[in-house]
């Protein structure tokens, strides 16, 4: 199975994904938990242009040809192969953040991005995406408790609304592959509700 996870600044995305990995392996899943931008030797350099605060004047579009490129690769070393030897992938973020950032919150054109992911994974698609939603605000507030903010955590909250608001449609265009979580709550509540999830849409 390919899964996804999902969600704006502050989510909590990392400590769901640890849970859900314990979860998965539990049930006898080979797990290869992974992350985009990242997830290879050349992915993880691509990712360290994207998020440094250092990174001056790349354009919206080099950036968007920049996930994807990170992605391709991905898909080719990682992904791919993994699903094809019956592994479970699961992926912090995958193309669902680029119609969220860079569709949403740069405002590029969608049908740029929807050629792109065309011409990158075709018809694959994850089985499952889990976005993790709450108030800007509130993940806001979270993530500056972590330290130092990358590139992408200096938008402004008008940014971070249009991410939000574009991963919701998403959902709303894709409900059978979406299960959306409130994360505002605790930890447990929140993973009181992805447990629920991954019973429901996972065999036994
Ligand atoms: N990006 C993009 O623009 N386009 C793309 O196509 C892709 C990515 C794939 C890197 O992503 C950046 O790349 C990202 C989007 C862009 N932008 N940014 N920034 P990333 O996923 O690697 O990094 P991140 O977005 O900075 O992670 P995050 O979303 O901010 O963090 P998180 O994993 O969701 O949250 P966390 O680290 O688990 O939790 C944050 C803090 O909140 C931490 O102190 C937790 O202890 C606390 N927390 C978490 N859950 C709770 C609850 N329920 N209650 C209280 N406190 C909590």
């Amino acid at each position: 199975m390919f899964i996804t996870i999902e969600g704006g600044e502050g989510a909590g995305k990392s400590t769901m994904m640890e849970r859900m990995v314990t979860w998965l392996e539990d049930r006898g899943h080979k797990v290869v938990p992974t992350r985009e931008p990242g997830g290879t030797e050349l992915a993880e350099k691509l990712r360290a242009i994207l998020l440094d605060k250092n990174t001056v004047g790349l354009s919206d579009q080099a950036e968007l040809l920049l996930m994807f490129a990170s992605r391709a690769q991905h898909l080719a070393e990682v992904i791919r192969p993994a699903l094809q030897r019956g592994e479970t992938v699961l992926c912090d973020r995958f193309t669902d953040a680029t119609w969220a950032y860079q569709g949403g919150g740069r405002g590029l054109p969608l049908d740029d991005i929807a050629i792109l992911e065309r011409l990158v994974h075709g018809d694959l698609q994850p089985d499952l995406t889990v976005l993790l939603d709450l108030p800007v605000a509130q993940g806001l507030r979270r993530a500056s408790r972590r330290g130092e903010a990358d590139r992408f955590e200096e938008e402004s909250s008008g940014f971070f609304e249009r991410v939000r608001q574009a991963y919701l449609r998403r959902a709303e265009s894709a409900p059978g592959r979406f299960a959306v979580v409130d994360a505002s709550g605790s930890m447990e509540e929140v993973w009181s509700q992805v447990d629920g999830i991954l019973q429901a849409r996972l065999p036994a």
